[in-house]
Order: structure tokens, then C-alpha cells, then sequence
């Protein structure tokens, strides 16, 4: 038996310091109170992220996967054999995985902020595709974009799946696209899921499922900043809000304090009233056209859109224009 190749792994410690301590701090501080929705992916908070795209409510997921399957050829045809496939946020990996067999990519770099997570899972796919350069890159790649020395420079491919673009505000997508084309060479491009707008009562549905699933992966992050901030959170004193905000495009998701609360962290606290609110995360939808032109702002050209029958998701290639 020839012996497996092992995937090349580093992390940047992405969570365990001071900085995150005082971003933390800051956000609980603030008027507004805000924890990033970056704190959502502990491995247990990863973990209940899967388990949401398994729930019938949730559609995104297994819509834009219905998308790669119906177009698989065209989309394999639009970006070419041997790129550098690089997934931004690959999580379990599963996603790549089921676009290898259409890409045949010459090297496959997964990059997640959850790097425990992300180190099972490319150890599993190297066993399944062992002639696909790996390497895994636990950092938090909202913070910056600098890719290491083992990562190929030709052809690279940001996969950007999922619409976890719709996390940013539209100025700060713009601005990480534009990120992400400064690391493409001339032959760089992208391929990313874009969630759009719909009925408010399908997306009420997908942010709070009957089952409760996204409930604890919202009410999870709590337990995260206790550990992170050593905070003093008791998850049974808060409830789980999501609801599309129609007026700025975006699903919200707050914790919401189910009575008075004070929670206490090393150098810092903060009294809650019952119905004051955590902001967790937002989760922007747009129309078609809206996501191409951001595209095209960030230096992107020569878009091709596949969608599914009722619109409800697209998948977008396109093209790193020279700078
Ligand atoms: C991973 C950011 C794309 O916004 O739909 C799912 C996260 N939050 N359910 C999304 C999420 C609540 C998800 N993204």
C-alpha cells in the first residue's frame, strides 16, 4: 500500500487573544450591543451550522447544490481544468468536494476561522482524492487576505459558496472582493453563491426553523464568548430572534434578553433589560443585478449567472479583470 499523503495545515490563531478579547468587549459595550457572527463557528457552533443545511426550511444550501448539479458541465467548462481552488469558509469541506470530480483542480486550499474542524475534514478528503495537492489554513480571513507562500499562484479560483458574502454590509463585500482580486493573478477568478431576495415569510422560516436548530446555533455563541472572553452568559436567560429586515435587505439575528440581566467578563459588564437585544449577524439578500454590480465594482468582469427555477440563489463566475 502506497502510503496516503497528508495535507499541509497551519493556523494562524485566529481567536485565542487579546485582540478577540477587545473586539468582543467593544461589541458588548457598544450602544448597540454586536458580537460578529464569526463567533457563531466553535466546533460545536460548525457542527449545528451543518445540521442547519439539513433542515427543510433552511433552502440555500441544498439550493445552490441543486444549481452545481443541474450545471455542473457549464460550470466546469466556464473555469477550466488545474486551477487553485481556494475556499473561503470550507468548513466541512463537502462543498469543494462535490466540485472536484466537474474542476479536476491542481491544488485544493480550504481556509475556515473553525481550524479544528477544518483539519478533520481535509485529513477525510485527502484519503478520497489523494492526487489533489491539499492545504488547510485556519485564520480569519475577514481580517485579511495575505495567502502563504505554498498557496499556487496560477489560476486561482475563490470559491466563496453559500452566500456567506451576505455576512458583510454591501460596502464591506465590496471591499473584501476587492481583497480577493488583488490576490488573483491574471488569470484569477471567482466563483460565489449569492442568496437573493424573496418572501419574507420563506426567509423568516430559514432563520428560525420549528425544530430550533438555528435557535441554538444562535443562542451557541454565547458559550463561545464565556470561553473566549470569560464571560458569564447563562444561555437559558436569552431567546433566539431571526427575521428578514425588508427595509435593508437582510435577515437579522439577535439574542434577545428574556428578563434583566447583568453579564459580567474580566474588566467589564453590561446590564441587559428584558427585550434588549444582542445583534449577532446579518445575513444580506439581493436581486440579481445588484450582485453583479458589486462584482463588477470590486474589479470583476464577464459574469455568468446560474440560478434555480424560482431565483431563489445564483451562482456567479467571474472573471479577475487586470488591475
Ligand atoms: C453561513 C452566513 C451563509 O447567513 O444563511 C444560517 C449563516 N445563520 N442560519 C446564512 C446562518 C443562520 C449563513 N451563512
Amino acid at each position: 500500500m502506497p502510503t496516503m499523503p497528508t495535507p499541509h495545515t497551519e493556523v494562524r490563531d485566529p481567536l485565542a487573544n487579546a485582540a478577540i478579547a477587545a473586539e468582543l468587549a467593544a461589541g458588548l459595550n457598544a450602544g448597540a450591543a454586536a458580537i460578529s457572527p464569526k463567533f457563531l463557528y466553535d466546533a460545536l457552533g460548525s457542527k449545528l451550522f451543518e445540521a442547519i443545511c439539513e433542515l427543510p426550511e433552511y433552502y440555500p444550501t441544498r439550493t445552490e447544490a441543486a444549481i452545481v448539479a443541474r450545471h455542473g458541465p457549464a460550470i466546469a467548462r466556464a473555469i477550466g481544468p488545474d486551477c487553485t481552488l481556494i475556499d473561503l469558509g470550507a468548513g466541512n469541506c463537502a462543498k469543494a468536494a462535490s466540485l472536484f470530480p466537474l474542476l479536476h483542480p491542481a491544488q485544493y486550499v480550504a481556509i475556515d476561522i473553525s481550524h479544528d474542524f477544518l483539519r478533520d475534514a481535509i485529513h477525510r478528503l485527502q484519503q478520497r482524492f489523494p492526487h489533489i495537492e491539499m492545504t488547510g489554513l485556519g485564520l480569519d480571513f475577514s481580517a485579511g487576505l495575505e495567502l502563504p507562500g505554498v498557496v499556487r499562484r496560477e489560476k486561482r479560483l475563490f470559491f466563496y459558496p453559500g452566500s456567506s458574502i451576505g455576512n458583510f454590509t454591501p460596502d464591506q463585500a465590496r471591499a473584501f472582493l476587492q481583497r480577493m482580486h488583488a490576490q488573483c493573478e491574471f488569470d484569477g477568478a471567482l466563483l460565489i453563491g449569492i442568496d437573493l431576495v424573496k418572501d419574507s415569510a420563506t426567509l423568516d422560516a430559514a432563520y428560525d426553523d420549528e425544530l430550533g436548530v438555528t435557535a441554538a446555533f444562535n443562542l451557541n455563541i454565547l458559550r463561545h464568548v464565556n470561553r473566549l472572553l470569560g464571560a458569564d452568559f447563562k444561555v437559558p436567560q436569552w431567546r433566539h430572534r431571526g427575521f428578514f429586515n425588508e427595509a435593508e435587505s437582510r435577515v437579522e439575528m439577535h439574542l434577545e434578553a428574556r428578563q434583566d440581566v447583568r453579564v459580567t467578563w474580566p474588566g467589564g459588564a453590561r446590564e441587559f433589560r428584558a427585550g434588549d437585544t444582542i445583534h449577532t449577524e446579518n445575513s444580506y439578500k439581493y436581486r440579481q443585478a445588484a450582485a453583479v454590480g458589486l462584482l463588477e465594482q470590486a474589479g470583476f468582469a464577464a459574469a455568468t449567472v446560474w440560478t434555480d427555477p424560482d431565483q431563489w440563489f445564483a451562482l456567479i463566475h467571474a472573471r479577475a479583470l487586470p488591475a
